[in-house]
């Protein structure tokens, strides 16, 4: 629709004179209706084989498919048998393997009725959507037996190597009283890497690994200094590595490794907790990788959850933003790199207890809410016409989307005037901007 001249000449001027401030701004996040009806949600995953179906691992030993939304009625894998849960312990994620398609297996991690850590894999019956839980091949034990906390968890293969990373806890109790993390002997409080996909029953040490041959370190370690890293996760657009690992009583802190890292880094417990000495008021910090962010306890918070970095198309405003939670105080965070250094924010107060996060094919980030034993979507909550996404509609906003529709400003200057995403902002457009000025932001 044109718009008369008289109007473009107004606009113009006071454009001129209220024009918007760019300010650094966090986008603005939501959750999606609940996928409910799972029982102790702790992970979410996907196979990487374009059937767009969502595997929801429970801690009580199921992984559940869900596809478009819908939970399929028989599970996936049943390994309730051999699964010690809950607390800390259970099954703990799932991983398929870059070649699952072709290979039709897959890989968990567990604790079992003794409380040690296994790391096993699984076949298909005949039913894609169904796994054999009689096909368990064990290709990794570790002994677990003092404590029920601190198991590690996590499984992810790397998005370049094609090697199983496997992140362990440091064996439990409170401080390490065992010294696994930094005892390069022990399997415990490491991140381990370990070629899986060769055709071994077990595993095969990838003869790059930082530590092969070296006398007092075990070839499967990656990286060493862990405490109880829970999550950790690959960033499919740069394939760097964010560690959350769990802090003692006071600090949560997020590891970072880029996609270039060959693998070595200590990341300090029990010498440190987050930024700072452990127990002692200095410390050696020499050859230590410190944490890239870190939070302390003032806010309700207890033990990182580590995320994503959001790399889906249907959020502009998310993308390359790193997605964290916390377990106890349900808060979201989210976290960036940008030339001054890494910023965070907590973004979202999500009001339930979360366990885990996850991705579909397309990226796509999901939250468990173990609380109501549900998945949510993590969704932009984008309101039209804000275009610097505080939440509210300002009037220099509605004039700069004016300015916009009168092809005197670039869209990229206020993408959410720009309702269909047709890089146009229409007089409706610019109307429903006044709608949420007027009514206020969803
Ligand atoms: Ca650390
Ligand atoms: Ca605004
Ligand atoms: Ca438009």
């Amino acid at each position: 629709m044109r718009i008369h001249p008289a109007w473009r000449l107004y606009l113009g001027v006071v454009t001129l004179l209220v024009a918007p401030t760019a300010s650094a701004t966090w986008p603005r996040i939501g959750l999606g209706p609940e996928i409910a009806a799972f029982s102790t949600p702790v992970f979410v995953a996907n196979a990487g084989d374009g059937s767009d179906r969502l595997f929801v691992v429970q801690q009580n030993g199921i992984i559940r498919i869900v596809r478009q939304g819908a939970i399929n009625v028989v599970p996936f894998l049943d390994i309730t048998d051999r699964v010690s849960c809950c607390g800390e312990r259970g099954l703990l994620s799932v991983a398929f393997p870059p070649q699952y398609a072709a290979m039709g297996h897959f890989y968990v991690y567990y604790t079992n009725g003794n409380g040690n850590l296994i790391v096993a894999r699984y076949r298909l019956t005949a039913d894609a959507d169904v796994a054999d839980a009689a096909s368990e091949q064990i290709v990794l034990a570790i002994d677990h037996p003092t404590f029920a906390n601190h198991n590690g968890g996590q499984l992810a293969f790397g998005p370049n190597d094609g090697y199983l990373y496997v992140g362990t806890g440091d064996g439990g109790g409170g401080g390490d009283p065992s010294g696994n993390g930094q005892n390069f002997n022990v399997l415990l409080g490491k991140l381990l890497r370990l070629d899986v996909e060769s055709g071994s029953p077990t595993y095969r040490i990838p003869p790059t690994n930082p530590f092969v041959g070296q006398p007092g370190f075990r070839d499967e370690i990656w990286a060493v200094g862990l405490r109880n890293p829970w999550r950790f996760a690959f960033d499919r657009g740069t394939g760097g590595l964010f560690i959350g690992d769990v802090g003692q009583n006071r600090y949560e802190e997020i590891d970072f490794q880029p996609a270039a890292s060959g693998g070595g880094q200590n990341y300090g417990w029990n010498i440190m907790e987050g930024f700072h000495c452990y127990n002692t008021p200095s410390c050696a910090t020499t050859g230590l990788t410190l944490p890239v962010t870190e939070y302390d306890h003032s806010q309700g918070d207890c033990a990182v959850i580590g995320g994503y970095v959001y790399r889906g198309t249907m959020f502009p405003g998310l993308q390359g933003i790193y997605l964290l939670a916390d377990n106890c105080s349900g808060l979201i965070r989210a976290l960036r790199q940008t030339l001054g250094g890494w910023q965070t924010a907590v973004i979202l107060n999500a009001g339930f207890q979360i366990t885990g996060m996850g991705e579909d094919e397309a990226g796509e980030i999901y939250v468990t809410d173990y609380t109501h034993g549900a998945i949510r979507h993590i969704v932009q909550r984008v309101c039209a016409g804000d275009c610097n996404d505080d939440g509210t509609v300002a009037v220099d906003e509605i004039l700069g989307a004016a300015t916009i529709a009168l092809g005197d400003a670039d869209v990229s200057a206020c993408s959410a005037g720009d309702a269909n995403h047709d890089r146009q902002i229409t007089v409706d457009e610019i109307v429903r901007a006044v709608a949420s000025a007027l009514g206020g932001c969803p």
